[in-house]
């Protein structure tokens, strides 16, 4: 299988799932780093179809609504990723590969309710610091950011669980955790439970991450009918990407990052991308978002020389 060249650049501009202002900054400062110009050139045919739009009352919401049923923004999320997941779903029906600019990490709520209906069984490759399993019992913050691997799973708010269409919209057993080294009480329970193949920090120091990513793509190819990787920023050690929430030390570094990319462009199976947790006011001159802009470019096939 090769990869589908026909990319479309969805940006997925909230800040909703979590409570630092300029995350919603990150599709736009990923675009100043160059995403359409790099890909492009890498004879990808891009098409970038623009920010999402939806109905919420705006950032006014952060300091208004502060809390709807223990959880930060609910309202403004679950609008937010329902005209998300409409776009992306708009993208996947008409063959393009979707690349989803963020914004905060709960915006694969609406990704992955747009995209896993093209597919009977989509893997998910979740690169992050964390596990993202979260409901509003188990998390310590509120933050929806914390949850959308769950609420996809099929766990906690029904509501959520049952954006834009009804039902989990993957399977625990078609997920894989790659780079994790922040887990709450409550995600380590739920990994437990439900089996998920977890590659931890200490996983990839032991066996290296090219045989990280090529365990996780023949757990997935062998059960799955697509394969979407989310990337979250905070994965890497943020020495490599400091323009993001919650950064967490002891993460990986940007040529483990490339020869991920690399092993998961050579296996031609990831379908559709988030790459989220970019925030530029948190950031060093825009190089997180830089950063963001080589490790697509390493997934689409960029060669060192
Ligand atoms: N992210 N586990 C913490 C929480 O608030 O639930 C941190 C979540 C971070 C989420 O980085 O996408
Ligand atoms: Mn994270
Ligand atoms: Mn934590
Ligand atoms: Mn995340």
């Amino acid at each position: 299988m090769t990869q589908n060249r026909n990319v479309h650049i969805i940006g997925a501009a909230t800040s909703f799932g979590q409570p630092k202002l300029g995350v919603d900054l990150g599709p736009d400062a990923i675009r100043h780093a160059g995403i359409v110009k790099t890909l492009s050139e890498l004879g990808m045919s891009i098409t970038d179809r623009g920010n999402v739009s939806c109905e919420t009352d705006g950032i006014a919401s952060q300091y208004v609504n502060r809390k709807e049923s223990n959880l930060l923004n609910y309202n403004a999320v679950k609008s937010f990723n329902t005209s998300l997941a409409a776009e992306v779903d708009d993208a996947v029906a008409s063959g393009a590969f979707p690349l989803i600019l963020g914004g905060d990490h709960s915006l694969a709520i609406g990704s992955l309710a747009g995209i896993s209906k093209h597919y009977d069984n989509l893997g998910v490759i979740w690169y992050d610091a964390h596990g993202d399993l979260n409901d509003s019992r188990t998390s310590p913050t509120g933050n929806i950011h914390g949850m959308p691997l769950g609420i996809s799973c099929g766990f906690g708010d029904q509501d959520l669980v049952n954006l834009y269409n009804e039902g989990q919209k993957i399977k625990p057993e078609n997920v894989v955790l790659i780079g994790v080294r922040d887990l709450d009480e409550g995600e380590k329970k739920y990994i437990k439970e439900n089996g998920i193949l977890t590659f931890t920090m200490m996983d990839i120091r032991v066996k290296g991450i090219k045989a990280v990513v090529g365990e996780a793509i023949s757990h997935l190819s062998e059960r799955c009918d697509g394969i979407h990787l989310s990337l979250d920023v905070d994965g890497l050690d943020p020495l490599e990407t400091p323009g993001t929430g919650t950064p967490v030390p002891g993460g990986l570094s940007l040529s483990e990052t490339q020869l991920a990319m690399q092993v998961l462009n050579v296996s031609g199976q990831i379908t559709s991308m988030d790459l989220v947790e970019v925030n530029p006011l948190l950031d060093n001159k825009n190089m997180t978002a830089e950063k963001a802009v080589e490790i697509a470019a390493w997934l689409f096939g960029k060669k060192q020389l």
